[in-house]
């Protein structure tokens, strides 16, 4: 299925530095669809959902951090607790041959290489903020496709009601994974309602290059409008799934990381505040937005439930 690229004025091949890239983009955003009520038990008519995002500049006018910036400051466990050395440890992931394995509640599950599977999609560019639930956050221009475009392709079951992601568990590559830590593989997981929205995205890309082993390469998850830990990196599998399933994170510590965890300055961190945050490279910090910046896209998912209980 080839889509058009999401933004017209802007081929990808044009990305091939971050200068060139800063003078030339247009930043826009997807204003996604109304995609109706929250979504607790009913079936889901998949048609309601066609994977189309309306085009909009965003007023917000979102400055990229640097390439530096973005890849020398990581949050993966499955290397180091250590943001600055995650880049340097990260140099061990073997990223090719890779495959994807899609199953669980899916009518054409399916297991396939990455290559193939990202000529299947025209790339798209997004420039979305990240978020981190410790009060950073920084502004990295992604390339990949919109995650509905895959559901599209493996059709869930009526069943299906929640997309888990499941991380690449190699101890051998992956130094963080010989200790204890989190639970490994690293997993995360969405509502079906949330997967299907036109923001949530699967990155192969950064700059305009491949996306660097140490954000996530081959293949990462970016669900804009929450909290950085939901968006998972070096997926293997993608499940579909009838109840909702435990994640790392939450596993780990469930006061601290729910399983929504939609970015909301209204509600603290057991341990701080989560008003303001820290623009990696800026001095001053800024206000949080509610859901990151994208309330409109995707707050009526949510009609109807106290985010303040379903952290
Ligand atoms: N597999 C995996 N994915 C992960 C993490 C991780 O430790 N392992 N950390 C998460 C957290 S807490 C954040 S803030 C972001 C950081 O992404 P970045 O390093 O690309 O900025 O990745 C998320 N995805
Ligand atoms: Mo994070």
């Amino acid at each position: 299925m080839k889509q058009k690229s999401w933004l017209n004025s802007f081929s990808e091949k044009d990305v091939t530095n971050e200068a060139l890239f800063n003078n030339r983009r247009q930043i826009v955003s997807s204003m996604g669809l109304a995609l109706g009520a929250a979504l607790t038990g009913g079936l889901i008519p998949l048609s309601a959902y066609a994977c189309k995002a309306d085009k909009v500049i965003d007023a917000r006018q979102l400055k990229p951090n640097s390439w530096k910036e973005i890849s020398q400051y990581n949050n993966y466990y499955e290397f180091s607790t250590n943001k600055e050395v995650v880049h340097l440890l990260a140099k061990a992931l073997k990223t090719e041959p890779w495959t994807l394995t899609i199953e669980g509640e899916v009518k054409k599950p399916i297991t396939l290489d990455i290559d193939a599977l990202t000529q299947k999609f025209a790339s798209e560019d997004r420039i979305y903020p990240l978020r981190c639930v410790e009060g950073w956050s920084m502004v990295i221009p992604w390339q990949g496709f919109s995650l509905c475009h895959l559901i599209d392709l493996v059709q869930p079951g009526s069943e299906a009601r929640f997309v888990e992601f499941v991380s690449l568990h190699r101890p051998e590559e992956m130094i963080g994974q010989r200790g204890g830590g989190l639970d490994w593989p690293y997993r995360e997981a969405l509502r079906l309602d949330e997967a299907l929205h036109p923001l949530t995205f699967l990155a192969t890309g950064m700059y305009g290059k491949k996306i660097p082993a140490q954000n996530g390469a081959p293949l990462r998850l970016v669900v804009p409008w929450k909290y950085g830990f939901k968006s998972a990196k070096a997926i293997t599998h993608i499940r579909f799934l009838k109840e909702q399933p435990r994640t790392s994170w939450n596993i780990a510590a469930a006061s601290e990381y729910g399983f929504y965890a939609n970015v909301n300055p209204q509600v603290a961190h057991p341990r701080w505040s989560q008003k303001r945050e820290n623009r990696i490279g800026e001095i001053r910090k800024k206000r949080t937005l509610p859901f990151n910046g994208y309330a409109e896209q995707v707050a009526s998912m949510y009609k109807g439930m106290d985010l303040s209980v379903y952290y």
